[in-house]
């Protein structure tokens, strides 16, 4: 009876640290709530007629009262290399997660407001992807930048194996001057970009910014990996 009694208990234990494990992971890889469509009507693009929505982004430099950024906790200590504070690094805002209807014309506006990091291949400072594969800059069509121009970049990627629809687009953001002043709300006044994709049919995808803006190897880790601030995930239904 005895020995029964302290299996039990041995069992109960288990489960309560492997339980509480599960949890607390789950709590600490929280994302940032996704990030809300708005339906346009719709557009005429290369394929036919197409529903269209619209996406508002933001890219802020750091941290801020009124922009506090992602406050995950797993994200802060990545995005810091392991220090506890959550200042000074580059972020998209209000989220990095979306979902997007399948077989839409979607348009992005962001509004940049961060400096420059030269990207390390010129291929990320090209407009890929989009419809007439151009984007804007504040009202300029243009097909790439300079490479010493790019602050941030949005790239969308396929799963190297998948039977899903491919989707496959990067735009580079443009930086403020580095001799910007900083306005009322503590940033400079942003670049506006924006550009259309149209998505396939269902599917996960991830994107990231493909600009070295983190820290640790070539300015590669830090918040470049971190979900929340340079990367996300897209679910197309
Ligand atoms: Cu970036």
């Amino acid at each position: 009876m005895k020995r029964a009694l302290i299996t039990v208990f041995t069992v109960l234990i288990g489960v309560l640290v492997v339980g509480g494990s599960v949890l607390a992971i789950s709590w600490f890889d929280q994302e940032p709530s996704a990030i809300k469509v708005t339906p346009a009507g719709t557009m005429k693009t290369p394929q036919g007629e197409l529903p269209h929505v619209k996406v508002d982004l933001s890219i802020f430099p750091n941290t801020s009262a009124e922009y506090p950024g992602p406050t995950g906790p797993a994200n802060t200590v990545l995005a810091n290399n392991g220090v506890l504070q959550s200042e000074g690094w580059p972020f998209y805002w209000p989220s990095t997660s979306f979902t997007l209807p399948a077989h839409t014309a979607v348009t992005v506006t962001v509004h940049q407001y961060d400096g420059s990091s030269t990207v390390w291949n010129p291929y990320w400072a090209k407009v890929h992807g989009t419809v007439g594969g151009k984007a804007k800059y504040d009202g300029k069509e243009l097909s790439e930048i300079k490479p010493s121009d790019v602050a941030h970049t949005f790239t969308i990627h396929q799963y190297a194996e998948t039977d899903q629809d491919s989707l496959f687009v990067s735009v580079p953001m443009l930086a403020v001057p580095s001799n910007a002043k900083n306005e009322a709300n503590g940033y400079p006044k942003p670049q506006v970009i924006e550009f259309t994709f149209v998505t396939g049919g269902p599917g996960e995808y991830v994107w990231n910014c493909e600009d070295p803006c983190g820290d640790m190897y070539r300015n590669l880790g830090g918040v470049m990996q971190a979900r929340g601030w340079m990367g996300g995930r897209i679910t197309v239904v």
